[in-house]
């Protein structure tokens, strides 16, 4: 039997729950006779749930009235999820009736553009949710943001990675992968390369073919907490939680000249129960990656630079200086002269750039909307959606 306990039921959870119920009944009579009870969603594919309780795991079915009350995809279950199950009528099955407000979640732009969700093209009632955003996974503690030391280190996915993090409430902590594979002065140089735009992120280095670093990682697995691991495919997610486990429960690509030429090995999210308690979750690498929210995740990302230029501007000649083509600005000095990266001031400056670029269209869908539908357009799911680069 599963104590919901490992499963990260704790009391924030709880109190919803009470919360919850107490609203079912007063809103509606239906609800007054029912027995409630909850479970967490481990893996969905479309309308099709999995979920655990005590009971262990099994199908999670979704009341039909659910999927006509959401207005956005996003309100949808999603693994990491808590839910509210109600008995169902006249049978023994549980019915998914509602989801206990999410700690935190890692979501992004679903594949496609955030086309503005219109009801009245409604296919059925899964696509009408259109392509807003996806949660990937919710109530998560800590997100290991995996890289690879060698060819897939890139300093500008990691600032989206740790960005789109920071942005679900989620803590990041860097996994820098095959070490095995790479020289110690190798090593030495990707983390100074680290330092330079991950301020006070932990990171660990590690192997998973020779076991280096891999007692750093017990600080994380037994504080009874929910993991997920994202990053590129073939970065070695998969093979870290076999090392973890100490069996191959996980699939990996088996690569004769490994290079970094991993392709999608796993295909979807895939929840692991570690026997001391807590979660991790294994991802299929992302090979999109739109952010969703708002300007904070990027303030996390680039404090620093934030910071610096705020000392800088203190200098510049006018005191609303944009830093762009002024006379006198100190900001343009410092990139000149090197003490500020040029290469993280461009990269600061494209997000921050394709942030307001969405946020002038996604406005201007909501007026059109407003006004074609003779109602407000939904303002949370089009939020501040960035759509970045694919890498
Ligand atoms: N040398 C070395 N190879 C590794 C290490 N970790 C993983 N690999 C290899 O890298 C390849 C890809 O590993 P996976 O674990 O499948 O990668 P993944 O991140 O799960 O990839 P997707 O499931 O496609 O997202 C496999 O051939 C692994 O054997 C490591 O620490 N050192
Ligand atoms: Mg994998
Ligand atoms: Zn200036």
């Amino acid at each position: 039997m599963t104590n919901l306990r490992t499963i990260g039921w704790n009391h924030y959870f709880s109190q919803q729950f009470e919360f919850y119920k107490e609203q079912r009944c007063k809103e509606k009579k239906y609800y007054e006779s029912k027995e409630f009870s909850v479970a967490r969603v481990t893996s969905q594919q479309k309308n099709y749930y999995k979920i655990i309780n005590e009971q262990g795991e099994q199908p999670g079915i979704l009341r039909k009235v659910l999927l006509h009350d959401v207005s956005e995809r996003s309100d949808l279950p999603a693994v990491g999820d808590w839910v509210v199950l109600i008995k169902a009528e006249n049978s023994n099955d549980w019915l998914i009736d509602g989801i206990l407000e999410r700690k935190s979640k890692l979501s992004r732009i679903a594949a496609g553009t955030p086309g503005a969700f219109n009801p009245l093209n409604a296919k059925n009632q899964y696509s009408k949710l259109g392509k807003g955003e996806q949660v990937l996974c919710a109530n998560i503690d800590t997100a290991f943001i995996v890289t690879s030391l060698n060819q897939d280190f890139n300093l500008r996915r990691l600032e989206r990675y740790l960005s789109m993090v920071w942005d679900g409430g989620i803590i990041p902590v860097i996994l820098l992968t095959k070490a095995d594979l790479c020289t110690s002065g190798e090593i030495e140089e990707r983390i100074q390369e680290l330092s330079t735009i991950a301020y006070g992120v932990p990171y660990h280095v590690l192997s998973s073919i020779d076991g280096t670093g891999m007692e750093q990682l017990d600080e994380y697995l037994n504080a009874n907490q929910t993991m997920v691991l994202i990053g590129s495919s073939g970065v070695g997610k998969s093979t870290l939680i076999n090392a973890i486990l100490g069996y191959d429960k996980m699939r990996v690509k088996q690569i004769t000249n490994y290079k970094d030429k991993g392709q999608h090995t796993t295909t979807h999210k895939e929840m692991i129960l570690l026997e001391q308690g807590g979660i991790i979750i294994d991802t299929p690498g992302m090979r999109e990656l739109r952010l969703t929210g708002e300007e904070g995740g990027l303030k996390n990302t680039f404090g620093d630079v934030l910071e610096e230029i705020e000392a800088l501007s203190q200098n510049c000649k006018f005191r609303d200086c944009q830093h762009e083509a002024e006379p006198g600005c100190a900001v343009k000095k410092a990139l000149e002269n090197g003490e500020l990266s040029q290469e993280r001031w461009d990269s600061y400056q494209k997000l921050l750039r394709e942030i307001k670029f969405q946020e002038k269209k996604i406005k201007t869908e909501a007026v059109k909307n407003s006004s074609k539908n003779g109602k407000k357009s939904n303002k949370r799911r089009g939020k501040n959606a960035i759509k970045l680069d694919e890498y």
